[in-house]
């Protein structure tokens, strides 16, 4: 969807433009331009600022671990891995890098590195 506001201010010169992040459906992340953002307004003319883009990031989780006996199943006592490193790629060609923790489980946000978050289970 593609919405066009538009406002007025009253002077010429640099204008913040800032995104109410509370009014965003819970989980979004933005994934184009920045907030907020600085704009130079001129008089008498119309001034448009980026396009903003946010999605909610996907989760890929798994867990790596040592099967001890070899059975295709991690059973009690078998230990995670740790320190694996594991790259998920999404459709879009995004890639992300993250270590399966001391119990071997990543957890990676699929539309933002700098969204990620390790989770400890
Ligand atoms: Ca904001
Ligand atoms: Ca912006
Ligand atoms: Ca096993």
């Amino acid at each position: 969807m593609h919405r066009n506001l538009h406002a007025q201010v009253a002077a010429p010169g640099t204008a913040s433009v800032d995104i109410d992040d509370a009014d965003l459906p819970v989980g979004f992340v933005q994934t184009e331009g920045t907030d907020p953002t600085d704009v130079t307004v001129t008089a008498g003319a119309t001034t448009t600022e980026e396009d903003n883009g946010f999605n909610v990031p996907g989760t890929v989780t798994g867990v790596v671990y040592n099967d001890v006996n070899g059975n295709g199943t991690q059973d009690a006592g078998e230990p995670g891995i740790e320190n694996v490193e594991v790259t998920i790629t999404d459709s879009a060609g995004q890639a992300v890098t993250v270590q399966t923790d001391a119990t071997g489980a990543y957890t990676a946000s699929s539309s933002s590195a700098r969204h990620s978050k390790r989770r400890y289970r």
